[in-house]
């Protein structure tokens, strides 16, 4: 990518400074930081950003070739990719997380910044926890970090970019059956909660990436994400 990368030691949130960089008009970016002091998930939830790859992606609403509802899952599919090929046997938790062993090693949040109707940029943040980590106790037993050295996470940012790269060029018939192939989820009774609270198994994804589920009372529902978490019964 030849897009500008602004490397911080410290932010609040890499997505929260991509949403004022929008406001001030830039259309593409890559915000890189060590570490955040207010890293944030879906839901208003935080994210504990100690250490690790903290970063945001800027995407023009035209860079985008699928519906947006697709964009989640398809930065998913890239990070996925990306972290195995350093050699980790990562898969996805859908819709917005990569797990290694059962725990979960990174989130993925994508937000779009609009001014009245108009939408004026996608951005996308990703965390990878990344070294040794202190996590607070509320998080202990469910995440894990990647051990890596200085210049392999290096090397990991910028694969993560360039497989975003990627996925925005990609047919989407291809990312669709590479995250049904890394799903952790499908095929599992799973208990769904949000929107829509009950229980049920993941049959597939639909073609915007939905998770297909059949309840227990045998009906056939999509889940889309956003609204909705899953968890492994
Ligand atoms: C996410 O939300 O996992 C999306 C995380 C996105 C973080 C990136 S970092 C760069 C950019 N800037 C930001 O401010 N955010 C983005 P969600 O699916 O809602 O998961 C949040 C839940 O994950 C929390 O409630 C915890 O249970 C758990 N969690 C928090 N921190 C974690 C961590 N470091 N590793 C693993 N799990 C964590």
């Amino acid at each position: 990518m030849h897009t500008p990368i602004h490397h911080y030691e410290i932010l609040p949130s890499t997505n929260a400074e991509a949403k004022k960089m929008i406001l001030n008009g830039a259309r593409e970016g890559i915000l890189l930081a060590e570490h955040q002091t207010a890293g944030r998930g879906r839901l208003g939830r935080s994210f504990f950003s100690e250490n690790g790859i903290f970063m945001s992606v800027i995407i023009a609403p035209e860079k985008i070739p699928f519906d947006t509802g697709f964009l989640t899952s398809a930065v998913a599919a890239a990070v996925c990719r990306a972290i195995t090929e350093k050699g980790f046997d990562v898969g996805i938790k859908w819709v917005n997380d990569i797990y290694l062993d059962g725990k979960k090693i990174c989130g993925i949040l994508a937000e779009a910044v609009s001014m009245g109707a108009e939408t004026l940029a996608y951005v996308v943040g990703i965390g990878i926890n990344v070294g040794e980590s202190d996590f607070p106790e509320e998080i202990r037993d469910i995440a894990a970090t990647l051990l890596l050295n200085e210049k392999e996470k290096e090397k990991l940012f910028f694969s993560v970019l360039e497989n975003i790269e990627k996925v925005l060029a990609e047919n989407k018939k291809t990312i669709l059956s590479y995250l049904k192939e890394k799903s952790i989820v499908l095929g599992k009774d799973i208990r769904f909660f949000g929107v829509k609270d009950g229980e049920g198994r993941a049959i597939d994804l639909d073609e915007n990436g939905g998770l297909v589920v059949l309840t227990d009372a045998n009906e056939k529902i999509i889940l889309t994400g956003g609204e909705i978490s899953v968890r492994v019964r």
